[in-house]
């Protein structure tokens, strides 16, 4: 209880310190939130999911991870402040009161946890796992290029010193592994929200191929609903289409392969800024990032719940 109420939200804070206040909130909300560990990093840290639900037993479900790429500050943060707004607001906000009274949401917080401690005690701008690859000097496979989605394709590097580097084979991190056997043991998901930075932007798949979906129309106008809400709070401003057609092609990344199993409400952020401070977002504009972002994220999650 203190120690969630002494919690500063508006810091970036090591893993050690994520980790304990999960324990603090589940703690909090007994009968809202779970732990569940989904697997060991290639590190040997353990992998946490915090599971939001009210019963029920494999409700419709809602994905998010942050933090796939550890530099990525802002998206762990933002991460940790979502979760105890999810928590907290629960009972109070009567849609997501309702949401949650029907479907269940899984937070990844620190979805690559070697690289993020890594980004503590060595390299602050350190993208990848931490694997070693045999036959390179070179540690890391860029854990958003290694999905079994058009793996190995344009927009992805066969070169472990590569910063894109997409792996040995589809699903040769255990970190991409975990995320992938939790989603398929489930079968439930109804959306896959995957949360990086920066470029503020909105993306729907693929990312693999720049030709549109099948469901291209209702992901974009739900993209752009959602920027739409984001934008009133603070007036930042949002790009909203295909990894392909917005960002850059890149093949194998994770939002591609939910898509492909079925998830249509497939979708991937990237947070402020558009580059004034790129990875090294002030951690005072942490909670005004995580607060518009939130609308955003509530948009989606009431689509689903709704369709
Ligand atoms: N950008 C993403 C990257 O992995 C992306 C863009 C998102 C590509 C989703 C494919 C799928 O390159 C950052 N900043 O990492
Ligand atoms: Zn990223």
């Amino acid at each position: 209880e203190r120690s969630t109420r002494s919690f500063n939200f508006g810091a970036y804070h090591r893993l050690e310190t994520i980790y304990s206040w999960m324990d603090t909130l589940v703690a909090q909300h007994p009968n809202l939130v779970t732990k569940q560990e989904i697997g060991k990093s290639y590190e040997n840290r353990p992998m946490y999911v915090l599971k939001f639900s009210t019963g029920g037993n494999k409700r419709p479900a809602i994905w998010i991870d942050t933090g796939i790429h550890s530099r990525e500050w802002v998206s762990q943060a933002t991460g940790v402040w979502t979760a105890n707004k999810i928590a907290t607001d629960y009972g109070r906000d009567s849609s997501l009161t309702s949401l949650l009274n029907t479907m269940d949401i899984y937070m990844l917080l620190l979805a690559n946890p070697d690289g993020y401690a890594y980004t503590h005690t060595n390299d602050r701008m350190w993208r990848k796992t931490r694997s070693k690859i045999s036959g390179s000097v070179c540690r890391g496979v860029d854990p958003n290029r290694n999905w079994d989605a058009g793996f190995g394709g344009p927009g992805a590097s066969k070169n472990p010193c590569s910063d894109s580097y997409h792996g040995p084979s589809a699903h040769s991190e255990i970190e991409v592994k975990n995320v992938v056997n939790l989603i398929k043991s489930h079968g439930n998901f109804k959306s896959f929200i995957s949360v990086h930075a920066y470029s503020q932007l909105l993306m729907y798949p693929y990312g693999y191929s720049c030709r549109n979906v099948p469901h291209q129309p209702e992901l974009d106008s739900v993209g752009r609903a959602a920027v739409q809400k984001l934008t009133s709070l603070y007036g930042t401003r949002y790009k909203v289409g295909s990894i392909c057609n917005i960002i850059y092609q890149a093949s194998g990344g994770s939002i591609d392969w939910s898509y492909n199993v079925g998830i249509k409400y497939s979708f991937a952020f990237e947070l402020r800024d558009t580059g004034r401070y790129g990875f090294i977002l002030p951690a005072n504009q942490i909670i005004p990032t995580a607060s518009e972002t939130w609308l955003a994220l509530k948009h989606i999650m009431e689509y689903v719940r709704d369709h």
